[in-house]
């Protein structure tokens, strides 16, 4: 095991036993959600993977220490902190380790410390993908990168269309990465079921996902799968009020040069202060859906 990996024991008994296990990511946790609204949702989704049959790890850095599985209380602490913890991707995680500070992990850094800790399925809301005007921003989230080399299933409700899902859908292909439509043919764009976009196979149960996954490990086809779960019709919202909230976002973003990685926190907090409650309440609704599908695929993986 990795030296600067600690692995809780309800984790690594699950681990050590083939008992399935989903990982969560802390970027929601800290820069994509207000606090109390944080805390109760990452506590919530953790005892809805439990319900279901599987260990959840919320994935972190706590005093440089990668983490998988938390406490409440040490996802409280995260949640608390909000903003002030720091965003990490996969190019921020040496600084925060050697400075011994927390991270808020990215789907990216969530994926490298799921990988180093054994555990293949990965439940979140939305994906960093290529953004609108990456044709001159070249602002691609690194997200898609590990997708490409690390081996970890991704279950989101597509990708927020603050990106250019048609660019996102064209990287994921050059670099090999499978996006399969649980129960559905068309990219869900997270808020809403639907998007102009396909994916690229549709599957319609959890024991399905977990044979394309099996079988794609075992042929040494290294690297993630985006497996795409619509947000349930009863929370999702109206294209026309989501999309104007977006282009204002956008407009603003533009307007204060805004860039980095300070972009996806800025475009997802305007669009959520822009749409009022509505999109929170969405953005929660959808995180539970996406614990539920990966915690049944985590458990007909761990029987393969
Ligand atoms: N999209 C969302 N919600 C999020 C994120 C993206 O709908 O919380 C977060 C995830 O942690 C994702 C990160 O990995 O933003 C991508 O950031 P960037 O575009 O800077 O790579
Ligand atoms: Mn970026």
């Amino acid at each position: 095991m990795n030296s600067y990996l600690d692995i809780s024991p309800e984790v690594a008994a699950a681990l050590a036993e083939g008992r399935p296990v989903v990982a969560l990511e802390s970027t929601i946790i800290s820069h994509g959600m207000p606090w109390p609204q944080n805390y109760e949702t990452a506590r919530q989704v953790e005892q809805i993977i439990r319900d279901a049959g599987a260990v959840p790890a919320t994935i972190a850095i706590l005093d440089g220490r990668l983490k998988a599985g938390l406490s409440d209380a040490e996802i409280q602490v995260l949640a608390k902190a909000g903003q002030d913890v720091a965003k990490c991707s996969r190019r921020d995680l040496p600084y925060v380790i050697a400075r011994r500070q927390h991270g808020a992990t990215t789907v990216a850094a969530t994926m490298i410390i799921a990988d180093l800790a054994g555990i293949r399925v990965f439940a979140t809301g939305g994906i960093g993908g290529v953004h609108r005007g990456a044709q001159q921003s070249f602002d691609i989230s690194a997200d898609l990168q590990e997708l490409a080399h690390t081996s970890v299933a991704v279950i989101c409700a597509g990708a927020k269309s603050i990106l250019d899902l048609a660019l996102t859908r064209e990287y994921l292909e050059t670099q090999g990465v499978p996006v399969l439509g649980y129960q559905t043919e068309t990219l869900p764009a997270f808020y809403t079921r639907d998007s102009d976009e396909t994916v690229d196979y549709r599957l319609d149960s959890d024991a399905e996902i977990a044979d394309f996954l099996a079988a794609k490990w075992a042929l040494g086809l290294n690297g993630g799968v985006v497996i795409a779960n619509p947000i349930p019709a009863e929370f999702a919202m109206d294209k026309a009020a989501i999309d104007a909230a977006i282009e204002q976002a956008l407009r603003e973003a533009d307007e204060q040069g805004i860039s980095g990685k300070a972009s996806t926190p800025f475009l997802l907090a305007r669009v959520a202060e822009l749409t009022g409650g509505d999109s929170l309440a969405s953005n929660i609704q959808l995180v539970f859906n996406n614990a539920r599908l990966a915690a049944g695929i985590a458990k007909q993986l761990a029987r393969r």
